[in-house]
């Protein structure tokens, strides 16, 4: 069967030519204003950036190259046995925009398990780390070392042509992304005192092979969910942080592992990806506060103080949807299947039902629904894994097949150096003097 690789070097070609025709037929046409709010207010809207993998739509969510996430649960490759689509058969999707065989799919699970060790001093550096340094830290630490052996950094050197960027780029990409189960299994033992991390199995797919190393692969359900988690946290269009990140970085032809490795540091914000470990932080608190004895009443004081106290409600808004997240629905229908009647799960439930109307009645925020980070930690509470602060080294491991494929395509496209215009608050000033 053919490979990843034969694949993508078929495809490229006619996508290039597809690119030149379009921009030489819609080239020089306006998408429309760009407002001087947009400036200040955090480019929103802004139409600035390409990206084919995956389209974010403000009322329905995400799709993955046409697909949303029940059809990827419908149509992806499962393993024997299970119900959600591998993360393997997403990549495949994200690059090629092809539903892979089940052969392709088993393909794909033995070269990540084939590409995964670590070189040693990347181990060290991990086991140097002070357990009171973020899990994101030592994330970003172990992937921007990696790039020591990257194969498009060592290319470049060798004075590579750039037709031939995206081969070297694919290299790295697979180790990148064959070895973040390693990266995060060693922070996850190191911190949490979870002893000696065990061997990759080469029979096992990437979701079987992390929750191993995190210590939970002999619970099923835990790694059905590690598949659907790394599915639904791949990607979110091109402009996200974590994702506009990877791309600005490699379009300065910074190899994957210091692309992602900026990727990582963005994700560990609590607007974006440190957000799932901000929302249990608040369920804590919550709890502790109010007791176990939890009223729909005592649920919006608490909403409510958190605003008046100047503070976001972790897990609600975003900047581009305006309606509950499908990566919400679902989290939610996972545990609707598998832990319907866990206390957590059932309060987050209930705060659904309070938090968009504090919102809407504080009337500040665009979108009073629920993100996929709002859910995230309760499922992995469930199965035992309650360290939160753990929480957004798993969102990074799946953030990872949407960069590298972003970044893939990027180099095979020829993308340039990416470099927007900055404006004084004086020349807007000038600017618009008169108009
Ligand atoms: N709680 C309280 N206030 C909120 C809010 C929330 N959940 N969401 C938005 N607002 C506020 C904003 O802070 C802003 O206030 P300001 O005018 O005083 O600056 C105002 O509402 C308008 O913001 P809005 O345009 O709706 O949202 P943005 O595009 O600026 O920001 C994020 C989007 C996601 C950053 C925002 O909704 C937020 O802070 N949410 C909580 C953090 C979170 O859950 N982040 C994860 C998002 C995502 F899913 C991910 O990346 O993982």
């Amino acid at each position: 069967t053919q490979t990843l690789k034969e694949r993508l070097a078929e495809l490229i070609p006619a996508e290039i030519e597809n690119v030149k025709a379009v921009r030489k037929e819609h080239g020089a046409k306006a998408f429309g204003q760009v407002t001087v709010d947009q400036v200040y207010g955090g480019m929103r809207g802004l139409p600035a950036l390409l990206w084919d993998g995956s389209v974010l739509d403000a009322e329905e969510g995400i799709r993955f190259r046409g697909k949303t996430i029940p059809d990827c649960q419908a149509q992806l490759p499962k393993a024997p046995g299970g119900s959600e689509p591998l993360p393997e058969a997403l990549f495949w999707l994200l690059l090629t925009g092809e539903v892979p065989t089940p052969e392709q799919t088993q393909a794909l699970s033995k070269e990540w398990a084939a590409r995964a060790q670590l070189p040693e001093f990347v181990e060290e550096i991990l086991d140097r780390c002070p357990p009171t340094l973020h899990p994101m830290t030592q994330f970003s630490m172990a992937v921007t070392a990696l790039n020591h052996d990257s194969a498009f950094a060592k290319a470049y050197q060798q004075g590579i042509s750039k037709k031939d960027y995206w081969g070297p780029t694919f290299e790295d990409s697979m180790d990148l992304i064959a070895k973040l189960p390693n990266i995060a299994g060693r922070i996850y033992r190191n911190v949490f005192g979870k002893g000696k991390l065990p061997a990759i199995d080469p029979s096992k797919d990437y979701s079987a092979n992390l929750a191993t190393l995190l210590g939970f692969g002999d619970n099923e359900a835990f790694v059905e969910l590690l598949r659907l988690y790394v599915v639904i946290h791949s990607d979110h269009e091109g402009g996200n942080v974590s994702a506009h990140t990877g791309k600005l970085v490699g379009s300065a032809l910074s190899d994957p592992f210091l692309a992602f490795g900026a990727s990582l540091n963005g994700l560990a914000g609590p607007l974006h990806g440190l957000a799932n470990q901000e929302v249990l932080i608040w369920l804590r608190k919550m709890k502790a506060q109010i007791g176990d004895d939890i009223s729909d009443e005592k649920i919006k004081e608490y909403v409510w103080a958190t605003l008046k106290g100047g503070q976001v409600i972790p897990g609600y808004g975003h900047a581009v949807l305006r309606k509950t997240d499908p990566r919400y629905t679902a989290q939610r229908e996972f545990a609707l299947k598998h832990l319907p009647d866990d206390p957590l799960f059932k309060l987050v439930g209930q705060i659904y039902k309070i938090a968009p109307d504090v919102l809407l009645e504080a009337g500040k925020a665009k979108n009073p629904w629920p993100n996929v980070d709002a859910h995230s930690g309760v499922l992995l509470t469930y199965y035992g894994l309650d360290q939160m602060n753990f929480y957004t080294v798993l969102f990074g491991v799946s953030r990872a097949f949407g960069v590298a494929a972003q970044l893939i395509w990027d180099r095979a496209l020829g993308a340039p150096l990416e470099r927007p215009k900055s404006y004084s608050t004086e020349a807007i000033k000038k600017i618009f003097a008169n108009k």
